[in-house]
């Protein structure tokens, strides 16, 4: 008799800088893709110093590294879908958008990470315009935060006589730079409640409204990119796989903890604690759907 084996489970190889606290980055990144029943490979491609404070110091690894690591493991493995955060240096974005073009059928998820929740700089103006000219084209759904989609849509000197150009616009200007989907969440928007809208290339394809709870989150961002990224590579439909993945994010949101002095994380194995049923009978979203996002990244 052959010994039964399981199946592998789907496979997602995330680009991620490293965030000790364990809050965003790399190690959320991990947190989520297993939770969500994938496999998940991971290319370090920056170290951070950091906590639930802020960001110290950031350190960018060697792009021939960045390189070789995924060369590595795209050899070895299939990959069912591809997740971006923070990426470094307008070197690695290179490396990334060469490696990635021979993939031109693997779902790739962006999360254009160019600041922390809390304000520190992640990218440099070159690397939001790498980003833009290299990986853009090859996006198949880029999740910034609204903050980040008028920054890397660059609307603010092409003659719009308002501080805070429509977000319809921007994702229109990013669609027509390359990307097939934006997800632009709304939690820095003064709205009363969070509004994260989905555009396509004939304008909004969904918008699900969620309750604005008070406080700050680390890694929210990176979960709900993360989340995405696991339902894609489930071979799950888009717009399905933007409302779970906005549904995953705020359960754990709604679970978060507070384990030093600064933001509260996201707790990506809410279902595996004790009280997992409380958590599955209190987590009902309100309106048709919608995830508390109160702070992305
Ligand atoms: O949350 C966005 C993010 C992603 N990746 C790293 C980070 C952060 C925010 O601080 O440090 C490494």
């Amino acid at each position: 008799m052959p010994i039964e084996r399981a199946a592998t489970p789907p496979i997602v190889l995330t680009f991620a800088g490293s965030d000790p606290s364990g809050g965003a980055g790399l190690q959320a990144d991990l947190l989520t893709l297993a939770s969500m029943g994938c496999h998940p490979l991971s290319v370090v491609t920056a170290l951070t110093v950091q906590d639930t404070l802020g960001v110290e110091s950031v350190m960018a690894i060697d792009s021939d590294w960045v390189s070789d690591q995924a060369r590595q493991l795209l050899e070895d493995m299939p990959v069912d879908a591809f997740k971006l955060g923070v990426l470094g240096s307008v070197e690695n974005i290179a490396v990334i958008a060469e490696i990635v073009s021979d993939y031109p059928d693997v779902p790739l998820i962006l999360d254009p990470v160019l600041a922390s929740g809390r304000g520190d700089e992640l990218a440099s103006a070159e690397m939001t315009r790498a980003l833009r000219e290299l990986l853009l084209p090859q996006t198949t759904i880029l999740t910034p935060n609204s903050t980040e989609a008028r920054r890397l849509a660059d609307v603010e000197d092409d003659g719009e006589d308002t501080d805070a150009p429509a977000l319809a616009h921007c994702a229109a200007r990013l669609i027509a730079q390359g990307c097939e989907y934006v997800l632009i969440t709304g939690t820095h928007e003064p709205t009363p409640k969070v509004v994260n809208t989905l555009y396509g290339k004939d304008g909004i394809v969904r918008a699900d409204t969620w309750p604005r709870l008070a406080g700050s989150f680390h890694g929210s961002g990176c979960t709900l990119a993360s989340a995405l990224a696991a339902l894609l590579a489930s071979g799950q439909d888009l717009g399905e796989a933007v409302r779970e993945a906005q549904e995953y994010t705020w359960q754990t949101l709604q679970k978060a903890y507070r384990p030093g002095m600064g933001q509260w994380l996201p707790d990506r194995l809410f279902w595996a604690r004790d009280d997992a049923s409380d958590a599955a009978s209190e987590a009902q979203p309100i309106e048709d759907s919608g995830a508390d996002v109160r702070g992305t990244h």
